[in-house]
């Protein structure tokens, strides 16, 4: 707004009219913007109310008066100095730049101190709480106070934009955080995203936490803590080669393949352990294999090597946190009959045709020395 006195010699009614121009642009003795008629000696008014009438900038102004019968006054420059000088600068309206991004954002378990790992795939990590605390840093170029704003999923449902939780605001350049101590769903998994907004609403760009892909868990909590995981499923033996072998039955290796599905209600990865004895040892609930760690809902493989003779095993799961579901013994048969005969040979023509028996698959009795010496046996005579 610009405002001046003026008068008028012939006591007429008047206006002010200005001239507004970018410093280094010369006056055109053209008006921009004019005001309303005032009595001689009154305060007289022009605005220039446009947010965008004038840019950001440096302006120079002059003023001229105009009475009732269009007799205008010389212009004269405002503010006493120099036409290259600013009279007034335009900034930009406050807080109208977006936040940046946050930095240094991370999940930490309730007490804001512990950070809660983001597991290597979606089934890994359990947190034991169904709380958690989101922390970063959040800063804004316009300065003022800023917030942490997070959207929240379960990791089946994908982000919108639209944030689920909204921190305090906070000082530009402070770390916001945001702590969540409801809503969250025990034995779930969840991704979730992050962004900055400002005073005046303006939000920054979204970013994804965890350097993971969505379709990957940043955390999973549990109120009921660590569950032990689920018996193995569908178990059964194999030859390396991936042959399956029924129950008792003889394989000419000395290496059986044992697997099973292994799941945990935590979503911990978990583990195939067996124990394997030769028959008439019984078992101690002592593994003597395992495989590697795999995702709930997997299938595991432990190979078990150096074997002779008839065996019988067991198996059970025992997930990341060391919690072993109970052993169940293989075969659903007797613990003095072999679950399998390793290292016996390979039934042939010859065993078949002459109708002694022999060591193949689905046998329940023989020892391998037995089945030795009848191969020994048959493979002289058929040299006679
Ligand atoms: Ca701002
Ligand atoms: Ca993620
Ligand atoms: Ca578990
Ligand atoms: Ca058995």
């Amino acid at each position: 707004m610009f405002t001046g006195v003026l008068s008028d010699p012939a006591v007429d009614m008047v206006h002010l009219m200005v001239e507004v121009q970018p410093v280094g642009t010369d006056f055109t003795g053209m008006a921009n913007a004019s005001g309303s008629f005032v009595t001689c000696g009154a305060t007289a008014r022009v605005t220039l109310c446009s947010p965008t009438a004038l840019a950001a900038g440096s302006y120079h102004w002059q003023a001229c008066a105009m009475d009732m019968a269009g007799a205008m006054s010389a212009w004269a420059g405002f503010g006493g100095n120099a036409e290259s000088e600013a009279d007034f600068v335009m900034t930009a309206p406050s807080g109208a730049n977006p936040p940046d991004v946050p930095t240094g954002v991370d999940q930490f378990q309730c007490d804001g101190v512990m950070t809660i790992g983001v597991p290597p795939n979606a089934t890994t990590a359990t947190h034991y709480e169904t709380a958690l605390t989101f922390k970063g840093t959040v800063s804004d170029p316009d300065g003022g106070r800023v917030r942490l704003l997070v959207e929240l999923c379960p990791l089946a449902t994908a982000f919108t934009g639209a944030a689920t939780h909204a921190g305090d605001f906070v000082s530009s350049g402070t770390v916001a955080e945001i702590r969540v101590t409801s809503g969250l769903s025990s034995n779930t998994s969840y991704h979730w995203q992050y962004a900055a907004e400002d005073a005046q609403g303006n939000v920054s760009g979204w970013t994804s936490f965890g350097g993971n892909t969505e379709a990957d868990s940043d955390f999973r909590p549990s109120a009921t803590g660590n569950v032990s995981p689920d018996p193995p499923s569908a178990v059964g033996q194999f030859t390396a080669g991936g042959a399956s072998i029924g129950v008792g039955g003889g394989i000419s290796e000395s290496t059986v393949m044992c697997q099973g599905m292994v799941s945990d209600v935590n979503g911990n990865r978990v583990r195939l352990q067996v124990e394997v004895r030769p028959v008439g040892m019984p078992f101690a609930g002592v593994s003597t294999g395992e495989s590697d760690l795999v995702g709930s809902g997997s299938l595991a493989s432990v190979s078990v090597g150096a074997l002779d003779g008839p065996y019988h095993w067991q198996y059970r799961a025992t997930d990341a946190n060391g919690s072993a579901s109970a052993w169940t013994a293989f075969g659903a048969n007797a613990e003095s009959e072999a679950d399998v005969r390793a290292a016996v040979a390979p039934s042939s023509p010859a065993t078949s045709r002459s109708g002694r028996g022999g060591c193949g698959a689905g046998e329940g009795s023989g020892s391998p020395l037995w089945c030795i010496g009848l191969a020994i046996g048959l493979l002289l005579l058929r040299r006679r």
